[in-house]
């Protein structure tokens, strides 16, 4: 079973941006200190499985196994499987690789048995030897939904087969208005040892929303006694990957750090900024109680783990303004 019931700090992770400081918490932090929780609206149904590519990244991310180049799937990767699929006439277009494909097969197998979506996750995580707690937000399914021009996209085909082309019209949570906040995200909430909850650099409209359109989460963060702290995903208006500018401008959002802080206005205390917006850091304390200048770019594991404990001390004296802390 995952090891943090009753963590210090709770991350929210979806993305390659998010599973890279996740790992650098977990670099930072003792296996019983963090529980990461994460993004399951990119979920989907392939070739009968159920893919869960955020909760993979952050797995393979902490098990040292991720393919350093892509921020998902697995290093040393085969596609033979794909291959023969493709000759067979089968669909192609989401490249699972051959040592991917068994977790996705093991997954489905623990799924039929009737184990929760947390409990599959923590039996993985327990064969890939990673001693954090990787919950996903919920045990049951939301999946993301994109309105474009052409028509409504699961994430998905927006991401992977339109390679995020489409204009962006609206974005909704297919499943979230009924969905359950997983356990032991709801008992590591009320654990009494809880230091800080910190949004990870993930996009806020494709990776952090779904989380938090689960009932209850955002309402708790707004009455949260510990602190929340965001690290912006963006650098100079600049996503490092994805289509976080792109979807933020097509929604009518400011494509910067104070457009990502501003979206989470209602419950943060405090938000981190690249070096390269510090010129920003006067208009985001204006809508944030604190703001502190960071690297955020993350290069290797040294800039993971050093992003992780600046983090980590800037929660520390973020505490929440006007309610006891
Ligand atoms: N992203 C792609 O852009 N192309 C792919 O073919 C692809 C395959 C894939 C397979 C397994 C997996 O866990 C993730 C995969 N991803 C792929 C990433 C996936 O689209 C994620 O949703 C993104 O990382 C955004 O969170």
């Amino acid at each position: 079973m995952s090891s943090a019931v009753h963590p210090r700090f709770i991350a929210l992770s979806g993305g390659v941006g998010g599973a890279k400081l996740a790992h650098g918490l977990a670099l930072t932090l003792a296996a019983d200190e963090l529980m990461i929780v994460v993004n399951t609206g990119d979920d989907f149904q392939h070739l009968g499985l159920t893919i869960c590519p955020d909760l993979d990244s952050v797995s393979y991310a902490l098990a040292g196994l991720s393919d350093p180049v892509r921020g998902w799937g697995r290093a040393h990767e085969s596609f033979v499987m794909l291959e023969t699929l493709r000759s067979l006439g089968g669909p192609d277009w989401f490249q699972l690789g051959d040592r991917d494909l068994a977790l996705h097969l093991e997954r489905r197998r623990l799924l039929d048995e009737g184990l929760s979506l947390s409990a599959v996750t923590s039996r993985l995580s327990e064969k890939l030897g990673i001693g954090h707690a990787i919950v996903p937000m919920s045990d049951d399914p939301v999946r993301t939904i994109l309105d474009t021009p052409g028509g409504t996209l699961d994430f998905q085909s927006y991401f992977v087969a339109q390679r995020c082309e489409p204009v962006i019209k609206a974005v909704r949570f297919a499943g979230a208005e009924s969905a359950r906040l997983a356990p032991a995200l709801i008992d590591a909430l009320a654990s009494p040892g809880l230091e800080a909850i910190i949004l990870c650099p993930s996009n806020p409209i494709l990776s952090l929303d779904p989380i938090l359109a689960v009932p209850g989460l955002r309402q708790a963060l707004r009455d949260s006694r510990v602190p929340v702290i965001g690290i912006s995903p963006l650098i100079g208006g600049q996503a490092i990957k994805g289509p976080t500018a792109k979807i933020m401008r097509e929604l009518g959002l400011a494509a910067n750090a104070t457009g990502c802080a501003g979206h989470y206005a209602d419950f943060l205390d405090g938000y981190v900024i690249d070096e390269a917006d510090a010129a920003l850091e006067d208009q985001v304390a204006r809508i944030v109680p604190h703001v502190t200048v960071a690297q955020t770019l993350m290069r290797s594991d040294m800039d993971r783990a050093a992003l992780a404990r600046e983090a980590i001390a800037f929660a520390r004296r973020a505490a929440p303004v006007g309610g006891l802390s």
